[in-house]
């Protein structure tokens, strides 16, 4: 609420990390005290500050990397640019961003009682350069984050032990979020002091580079805020001219349509064959605008053991996805985000991966997906194989497959091979 907060600044805990121990300097962040009224801990004698240290002490502690506070006031041009965003259909067919529109472009639409929102960075960064997977061409090419156990999860249950600790010290009611919710994760985390909305769209820390998490405390609580962080993206526009398909209409605005990360991840249907060769090997995600960015250069690897990477998940055997049924493909990805795209759209992908790796070797494991239940599976089946053998080769399959083919999407993807 304007004025019930007026923000006593105190530096994100943080910044006083000791970069080569990564544990907490001892001495307090901030000198200055609470103007406003205080969280009123009971029968503690916790002023606001001395709160917010504890809370950035424990929240170290738990395994997040960087913590900052914010009110529900501090991001009032996010809700119109989403407004815009969704106008000009740049959401494509993520459609639940429309459905919550005006929760998510307000917090205090989403819950009218939120006094403060703390926003909690965890860091995931790799220990290779995720450019130099896209060079090899003969295995699949899964993003950064989802080579992992799903963050979701992780960040989830320690957002939880962390607000119980919050209510245990000072009470009030809380929700947290981590993208599960219709919260506007990116601005609410430059408002806090995490790091600024590149011109990429994502969040970039000082200290993590571009592989931060984010999730969310909503508190009842009026807390001190943090100082917002400011733009450091000059005149930088690496991200912009990396992308592959050109998915930045203008600089911090993204056409998610265009974007590899929307069409592997979230887009339902067949992937536009304008997009087919760009993909390369990324069958999930892409990590270039966030690979290229140069204050990676002071990214640190993930220190947490629950984001270890899974053996052989991120550059995997092509010819061995190929062969993936159902059961195979829930078994492989357990735990991972990759599970929640299903069988058949990661085949999808991953037949896409195969058309462009140039080895004729994987029309073995591809001939027979011309059959496979899946349309989108048999689509990209007929499109992987024209890549590898020719047209003449698909012509003569053919008869065979179009005498049975009823979806018509799947047909026009043989009219358009055979006649290619
Ligand atoms: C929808 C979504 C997607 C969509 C759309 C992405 C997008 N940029 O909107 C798709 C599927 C493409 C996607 C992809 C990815 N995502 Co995503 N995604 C989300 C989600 C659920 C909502 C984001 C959203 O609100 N988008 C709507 C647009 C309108 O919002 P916005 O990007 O903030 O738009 C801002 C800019 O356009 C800016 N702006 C507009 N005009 C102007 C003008 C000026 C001058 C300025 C300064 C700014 C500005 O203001 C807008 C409002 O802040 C969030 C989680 C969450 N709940 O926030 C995760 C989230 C953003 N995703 C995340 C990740 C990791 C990714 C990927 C890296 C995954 C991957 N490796 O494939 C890619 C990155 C692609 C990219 N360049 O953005 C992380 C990002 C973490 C971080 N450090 O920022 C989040 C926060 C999830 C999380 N909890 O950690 N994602
Ligand atoms: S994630 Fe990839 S495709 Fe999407 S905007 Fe970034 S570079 Fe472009
Ligand atoms: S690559 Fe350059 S322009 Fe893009 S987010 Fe990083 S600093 Fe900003």
């Amino acid at each position: 609420m304007p004025g019930s907060n007026p923000a006593p600044v105190s530096a994100p805990y943080w910044r006083t990390i000791c970069p080569a121990c990564r544990r907490p300097d001892i001495m307090p962040t901030s000198t200055s005290r609470p103007t406003g009224e205080g969280p009123g801990p009971a029968g503690a004698d916790w002023d606001g500050v001395a709160l917010v240290d504890a809370m950035r002490r424990e929240a170290l502690a738990l395994g997040f990397d960087a913590i900052g506070i914010t009110g529900p006031d501090a991001i009032p041009k996010a809700g119109g640019r989403l407004d815009r965003f969704l106008a000009m259909g740049r959401h494509g067919d993520m459609d639940w961003l429309v459905a919550k529109a005006a929760r998510r472009g307000h917090p205090n639409a989403l819950w009218p009682e939120a006094r403060s929102i703390i926003m909690l960075g965890l860091n995931y960064g790799p220990d290779d350069n995720p450019l130099d997977r896209l060079a090899q061409v003969e295995r699949g090419n899964v993003s950064v984050y989802a080579e992992r156990k799903d963050y979701h999860v992780v960040v989830k249950k320690r957002l939880k032990t962390l607000a119980r600790w919050l209510v245990a010290q000072a009470g009030g009611e809380l929700k947290v979020f981590v993208d599960t919710a219709p919260v506007m994760e990116k601005p609410l985390a430059q408002a806090a002091g995490l790091g600024w909305q590149g011109k990429h769209s994502n969040l970039v820390s000082r200290d993590f580079g571009s592989w931060l998490f984010l999730g969310s405390i909503f508190t009842t609580l009026s807390l001190p805020f943090d100082n917002g962080e400011a733009d450091h993206c000059g005149g930088c526009q690496r991200c912009l001219e990396i992308c592959p398909t050109a998915a930045f209409p203008a600089p911090y605005q993204l056409d998610a349509r265009r974007c590899l990360s929307y069409l592997s991840i979230e887009h339902q249907g067949h992937i536009e064959t304008e997009f087919r060769k760009p993909m390369g090997n990324r069958i999930f995600g892409c990590d270039d605008c966030l690979a290229v960015c140069p204050w990676n250069k002071f990214a640190s690897l993930a220190r947490d053991a629950a984001l270890t990477p899974r053996s052989g998940l991120g550059t995997p055997d092509l010819g061995k996805l190929l062969q993936l049924d159902d059961s195979a493909f829930r078994n492989l990805y357990a735990g991972t985000p990759v599970k929640r795209l299903g069988r058949d759209r990661f085949l999808r992908n991953v037949l896409i991966a195969a058309g462009n790796s140039g080895n004729g070797q994987l029309s073995v494991g591809i001939e027979p997906l011309l059959a496979d239940p899946s349309p989108l599976v048999r689509a990209m089946a007929v499109w992987a194989l024209l890549q590898l053998r020719g047209v003449n080769a698909l012509a003569s399959l053919a008869p065979a497959y179009l005498r049975g083919e009823a979806d018509p999407d799947v047909r026009a993807e043989w009219a358009t091979a055979i006649s290619s």
